[in-house]
């Protein structure tokens, strides 16, 4: 299934009313005419932006480090090749609902010396006055790697270390910080994200295009390793996130619409951690819980259905008391590279459960 062109459910129809031109970068462009199918709005619609990781610093704002997606001209493929973005730039915000701040360039690609191409969903982290951003970006030889860059501002500019992280690899890169003040990097991604080609402990260039295609063999799990204190590298060998099933066992390459594809990101409530993700070309937004950092962690179900568009990427918040989703879709473009991004509140049962999202009206 091309990861370009694919379908699911209502999201192909949409995709094709909603469908309209899109440059690189958009002056206040005009929003979908079907705006009102949308459980919510754009949050910029100055330029594309995708794969939101939002955190709530000191200061009490709330700090989005979204993709920056551009339309370089690329032809679409399974790899993802046609996101071939440049650069990063930081949102803020008082709160949810108020106004949202697009800040300038947070770092871009020329200033990163090892990188080649393709700079993929970032996130951020702060510790002892010096911000942190976290990047997957091709290297020279096309291997993506994980690069950091420091500021003292939670905007930026930010300046590249001059190496990726040691032991680095795949994309998707998400940063908790545990209630004891530990940080873990959750990362990896089939498919574009070469997770696949990872499988053996090195990397194969001639491994799968895609995934492993044994469906009925364990999933490819994504990836855990704490950070250093100095934030920077490793402090372990990265180490399997298993994700289980209700009969305890490891979720099947097969089982699309559960296992893991990309965009990881944890939170913990209570003592309950929750790891949430992507299950990529099911299009579904999902999370298991667990009750430690490392897991394993227990499939619960879905947070959001289908958005429009192929990718679904998010992170999960609180402020104030109450929980947001960041998501993104296609709203303003239409087209699966050129993507805007979205905050709607998210609910937990009495049980811990996650209320299911619907991000298009019935
Ligand atoms: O934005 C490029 C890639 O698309 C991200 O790394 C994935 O999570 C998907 O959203």
């Amino acid at each position: 299934m091309k990861r370009a062109a694919a379908t699911f459910g209502s999201a192909i129809i949409l995709m094709t009313v909603a469908g309209c031109s899109a440059s690189a970068d958009k002056s206040g462009g005009p929003a979908s005419a079907d705006a009102g199918k949308f459980l919510s709005q754009p949050l910029v619609s100055e330029i594309y932006t995708a794969d939101p990781s939002a955190h709530v610093w000191e200061d009490g704002r709330i700090y989005v480090y979204p993709s920056h997606d551009i339309d370089a001209g690329v032809p679409e493929d399974d790899l993802g090749s046609h996101f071939a973005m440049r650069d990063y730039r930081v949102l803020s915000m008082d709160n949810v609902g108020g106004k949202v701040t697009l800040h300038d360039v947070a770092l871009d690609i020329k200033d990163v010396p090892w990188a080649g191409r393709q700079m993929w969903a970032p996130d951020a982290a702060y510790k002892n006055g010096t911000y942190y951003l976290y990047f997957p970006v091709k290297d020279k030889q096309d291997v993506f790697r994980m690069g950091v860059a420091t500021s003292t501002s939670p905007t930026g500019p930010f300046k590249a270390r001059p190496e990726p992280m040691k032991n680095s690899f795949s994309i998707d890169p998400a940063v908790f910080k545990d209630s004891d003040g530990e940080h873990y990097m959750y990362f990896g991604g089939i498919w574009g994200g070469q997770l696949q080609k990872w499988a053996t402990g090195s990397y194969d260039a001639k491994g799968s295009n895609t995934d492993l295609g044994k469906p009925d063999e364990a999933a490819l799990a994504p990836k855990v390793a704490r950070l250093n204190g100095d934030m920077v590298e490793f402090a372990e060998a990265p180490r399997d996130v298993v994700i289980l099933d209700e009969k305890g066992q490891p979720l099947k390459a097969g089982d699309n619409a559960r296992r893991f594809f990309e965009g990881s990101w944890v939170f913990k409530r209570g003592d309950t951690y929750y790891f949430t993700y992507s299950t990529g070309d099911t299009h579904f937004l999902v999370y298991a819980t667990g009750k430690s950092p490392y897991g394993p962690f227990t499939y619960r179900g879905k947070i959001l259905e289908p958005v429009q568009g192929w990718t679904t990427h998010h992170s999960i918040v609180e402020q104030g008391g109450k929980w947001y989703l960041f998501y993104h879709d296609t709203q303003l473009s239409g087209k699966t590279h050129l993507r805007n991004v979205k905050v709607t509140e998210l609910a937990f049962n009495a049980d811990g459960s996650i209320v299911t999202i619907k991000p298009i009206k019935d």
